[in-house]
């Protein structure tokens, strides 16, 4: 296995094609090859703040930096991409987004009002951009002077956006793009010798903003990271590993998904063994899995634009947009399999939350305030999927719960279960006193009635009560207790 050490990627995917190993692939096929910077564990972490982690559901992600200046548009002319993107297109050109921080003023800006709309969303946790890779940094950083400090509006928006929603009891993580535009060291490869110098001192300088930011923030749960699919980047394993270490020890019980390290051979998120390196798996953006299998026990996020792929503020969202029953089928169907859902908001360069956006809150908020029983602490039941919805259970009391989307004509819904678990009772989340029949046909199957007079215009919760609900062993994915 030492020879697999020498060879380049090329050859080692072939290797692993031959031997069936590489990303997704099932416990029984991983390998075993020695490596310095692999996964630091396999499986699961059980600690406390993992497991809060695990159990928030539903996220907020926020985009926001001088990008939501242009709004996807120059001169008149409309930019087709996501609008962070924007200085990369060759219709704007690179001097003129380079001096937008002059302009950025964020006169409505309120951290405080964010926060609140956050809660009311019913979001346990916020991801927020701290520098996309523009390299643009929204806290007065001490190591550039592309910073908020040198814009007219002056102020550390981090530090007021850490303070107010931890007020609303939402836990805050740092998003923090490898990728800087604005840096004279960064480069996607290191062909020459002055680029491999140059990018020593990339190298320090994102040490230093990622230790500034935890010192200035130490409210901070974890770092989301982005931007780290480059191939100087992917050369970094053995840098990586100990800037990982360096930062977990700052704040103990830090949270870091699988979008930092690269392993020895430059594989990201799962290494060489096909072990996913980091707390949870970051590989969901705007898709997700369809089956328990596809997530092979790990954690898991999934980060979700509501239009197509706009993340930072674009004036003109073409294309589809979500609609709030779209958005809180994908929450259900993440908490389902065991993930979390992070919903993506883009204010616009005043410091606005768009109206679209602010409605879709509302109304995933008012589900929310029903429903969110069968969605906080909530994960994967091992029982068949059914046509009807989503199964969830809660980790902690065990109750279960059907996430109702698609509603029977017939109103018979199908529940088979596991051997000996047979249901006892059904009935509404949001009206408990009206029991529902149920019938059992043959084997764990069970048939349980419900036909409203209204045909309803959202998803709907029933609960189960089950002859076994307390300590039931057979879910494996069921919280770990420590
Ligand atoms: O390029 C970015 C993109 O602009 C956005 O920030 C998303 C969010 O997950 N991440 C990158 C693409 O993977």
């Amino acid at each position: 296995m030492k020879i697999l050490y020498h060879l380049t990627q090329i050859q080692l995917l072939i290797v692993f094609f031959i031997l069936g190993v590489g990303y997704g692939q099932s416990d029984e096929k991983r390998t075993n090859i020695t490596l310095k910077y692999g996964a630091e564990r396999i499986g699961k972490r059980t600690d406390q703040p993992m497991q809060d982690w695990r159990n928030y559901g539903l996220g907020q992600f926020i985009h926001w930096g001088v990008y939501a200046i242009p709004g996807g548009h120059w001169n008149g002319k409309y930019y087709a991409g996501a609008a962070e993107w924007i200085r990369s297109w060759e219709g704007m050109p690179n001097e003129a987004y380079d001096n937008l921080y002059k302009e950025f003023n964020p006169k409505n800006f309120n951290a405080n009002a964010w926060a609140k709309q956050a809660k009311e969303l019913g979001a346990k946790y916020v991801i927020i951009t701290t520098k996309h890779h523009d390299g643009f940094c929204l806290w007065p950083s001490e190591y550039t002077d592309y910073t908020i400090a040198n814009t007219p509006y002056k102020k550390d928006i981090i530090g007021a956006l850490v303070e107010a929603y931890d007020k609303q009891g939402i836990d805050v993580y740092l998003y923090f793009s490898i990728i800087d535009w604005n840096h004279f060291g960064y480069k996607s490869k290191l062909v020459t010798d002055k680029d491999r110098t140059d990018y020593e001192v990339f190298k320090e300088f994102t040490r230093n903003q990622l230790i500034e930011l935890l010192t200035r923030y130490p409210e901070t749960k974890g770092l989301w990271f982005d931007g780290t699919w480059d191939a100087a980047w992917k050369e970094q394993a053995s840098y990586v590993y100990d800037l990982d270490k360096e930062l977990r020890e700052m704040i103990p019980g830090l949270i870091i998904g699988s979008r930092f390290r690269p392993d020895d051979y430059g594989n990201r998120h799962f290494d060489a063994n096909g072990n996913m390196m980091g707390d949870y798996e970051q590989g969901w953006e705007r898709k997700m899995p369809n089956t328990i299998e596809e997530v092979h026990g790990n954690d898991w996020d999934c980060v979700m634009t509501i239009p197509e792929n706009q993340w930072g503020y674009h004036s003109d969202w073409r294309g589809h947009v979500k609609t709030s029953n779209e958005l809180i089928e994908m929450l259900v169907k993440a908490v389902a399999l065991d993930g979390n859902f992070v919903l993506n908001f883009g204010p616009d360069g005043l410091g606005t939350i768009r109206k679209e956006e602010t409605k879709l809150a509302k109304q995933v908020g008012e589900w929310m305030k029903v429903n969110s029983t069968a969605i906080y602490n909530c994960g994967y039941l091992d029982w068949e999927k059914q046509d009807w919805g989503y199964f969830t259970t809660n980790r902690i009391t065990q109750e279960k719960y059907m996430v109702v989307f698609n509603q029977p004509i017939s109103g018979v819904y199908t529940v088979k279960t596991k051997k000996g678990v047979s249901i006892e009772k059904a009935y509404l989340l949001d009206n408990p006193g009206l029991e529902l029949s149920i019938e059992k046909t043959y084997n764990n199957e069970f048939l349980i009635q419900y036909n409203p007079e209204n045909h309803p215009e959202e998803p709907f919760v029933m609960v189960i009560e089950t002859n076994k609900d307390q300590n039931n062993s057979d879910n494996q994915y069921l919280q770990p207790k420590i």
